[in-house]
């Protein structure tokens, strides 16, 4: 039985899965809740994530949530080798540390400039919300200082995780290619993976979803 994916399609998070989960070859049944409609807060859903998130998984009962925990999990459970997260401490503590930067910095950075829009508080990215949107992406430039990738030479679970988070960033606060050529050339790799189409769908999702918030 394919594991279920909950899932809303805008969701960076969600897309990461989408893009570990095809990077693996793991088909998965993917179950739609519109969190801009609180499907996510069903007394249902509630009992399997407390946390009422995007993305959770269900494999044949085993409920896991957060995307960087989904992946890891993918990873170790159905990867042919460890090449996405390998054992080796030093590389794995790399990919660690870019996992928990997107997890605990990048993406609540960006959370607090979306909730704002969605709940139409506002139509606009405060400048200081933005200033600390380009700080991240100083550190992302630094990251990939003599690095192919995000934590490496090779493809990884911190580039399909940062990558979602990153190309919904843009949107919002738009990566200037001149102050960071790293981060755009990284940006331009990562599109061509050949696993990299199901990003697409969703971010135009989150792109029109966007542009409706913004004023123009
Ligand atoms: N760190 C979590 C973040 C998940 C998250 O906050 N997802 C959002 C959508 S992008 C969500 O489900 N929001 C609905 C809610 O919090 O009720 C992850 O990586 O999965």
């Amino acid at each position: 039985m394919a594991p279920k994916l909950y899932m809303f399609d805008t969701s960076p998070p969600v897309r990461s899965v989408l893009l570990t989960a095809k990077a693996l070859g793991v088909t998965l049944e993917f179950i739609k809740i519109n969190i801009l409609k609180g499907e996510q807060l069903t007394p249902d859903f509630l009992k399997m994530n407390p946390q009422h998130t995007v993305p959770t998984l269900d494999d044949d009962g085993v409920i896991i949530w957060d995307s960087h925990a989904i992946n890891v999990y993918l990873v170790t459970k159905y990867g042919k080798d460890d090449s996405l997260y390998p054992y080796d401490p030093y590389n794995r503590a790399v990919i660690n540390q870019r996992l928990h930067f997107d997890s605990g910095i990048l993406f609540p950075r960006m959370i607090r400039i979306v909730m704002p829009l969605v709940r139409k508080e506002t139509n606009v990215v405060p400048p200081e919300k933005a200033a600390e949107i380009i700080e991240a992406y100083e550190f992302l430039e630094k990251f990939l200082e003599g690095n192919k990738w995000m934590a490496g030479d090779d493809v990884t679970l911190a580039d399909l995780s940062l990558i979602a988070t990153v190309t919904s960033l843009d949107l919002l606060v738009p990566i200037d290619g001149k102050k960071f050529p790293n981060v755009i050339a990284w940006i331009r790799k990562s599109e061509s993976l050949p696993y990299y189409d199901v990003n697409k769908d969703g971010l135009e999702l989150f792109r029109n979803l966007i542009q409706g918030l913004l004023k123009s």
